[in-house]
């Protein structure tokens, strides 16, 4: 019976550190480890006018012209303007003038952290476009943030896309494009220097040169090595006298005095 009714107050004690507690008493719970913004927790706990995660955001640059198949790359930051941290969902809406090279990317934002981001869209068809990237902060609900990206797509063909086109139609070299984005990306985090895609393709290029050369010459030299082993003392004694008779045979030739005159003579007949 004790036990009991100390097993009962225990849980009085405790229910209050259970239940959801509410600061500000605007009807939304405060953030918890298991009940988060993203689950619809108050983003602002001690304001009661305010629920909802607030961003600000901007992209660089504010508008874009592009040819066909001309692609633009926006830098994009977002801050979190809240005192609690938010885990955000971006994506960007399909465009029937663009082609949309964005892959939608989960981030985490402390609370005053501005993060930044890239965008990345190519000209499909002539018009004009407004890309739109929504910021997605609550599991259940619309975006919490929208930014449009003003494009127009003329309709002139991208000089660029020609060049790359030249040969045999229109080859998709788009992977080496994303892989070289990947390489400059990761150089760019990985030293001090900045890396675009031209930098990071020659540095690829020239660690590829290298790699062939070092392999070549590691090759030949262990060739030449084996060939030596291979060679017996004989070898080289034979080699040795068809040298000499090599040598002995010009020498001879050239004071050779039985050589006949015949062909002077049937050159000139020729005439
Ligand atoms: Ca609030």
């Amino acid at each position: 019976m004790k036990k009991t009714a100390l097993a009962v107050v225990l849980l009085l004690f405790l229910i209050p550190f259970a239940s959801a507690e509410d600061s500000d008493g605007d009807g939304y719970e405060n953030p918890t480890e298991n009940f988060t913004i993203w689950d619809g927790a108050d983003a602002f706990p001690n304001n009661p006018d305010i629920h909802d995660p607030v961003f600000s955001t901007g992209c660089d640059p504010p508008v874009a012209t592009l040819d066909l198949g001309e692609p633009v790359i926006f830098t994009c930051t977002i801050g979190n303007e809240g005192p609690i941290g938010v885990d955000v969902y971006i994506e960007l809406g399909e465009h029937s003038n663009l082609i949309n090279q964005f892959k939608a990317e989960n981030l985490s934002i402390n609370s005053n952290q501005i993060v930044e981001f890239q965008v990345k869209v190519s000209g499909l068809s002539e018009g004009v476009a407004t890309a739109k990237l929504s910021i997605y902060a609550r599991a259940n609900g619309s975006a919490s943030h929208t930014i449009d990206l003003p494009i127009e797509v003329t309709g002139e063909e991208w000089a660029g896309l020609s060049s790359q086109s030249n040969v045999g139609g229109n080859p998709d070299i788009s992977f080496i494009n994303r892989a070289l984005d990947d390489t400059s990306a990761w150089l760019s985090d990985n030293t001090p220097w900045q890396f675009s895609r031209m930098n990071a393709g020659l540095v690829v290029l020239l660690i590829g040169l290298g790699l062939i050369a070092s392999i070549r010459k590691y090759r030949a030299r262990k060739m030449w090595i084996q060939n030596m082993e291979k060679k017996t003392e004989s070898d080289r004694q034979t080699e040795a006298r068809f040298d000499q008779i090599r040598r002995a045979d010009t020498h001879q030739h050239h004071i050779e005095p039985t050589i006949p005159e015949s062909p002077k003579f049937i050159i000139k007949s020729k005439k």
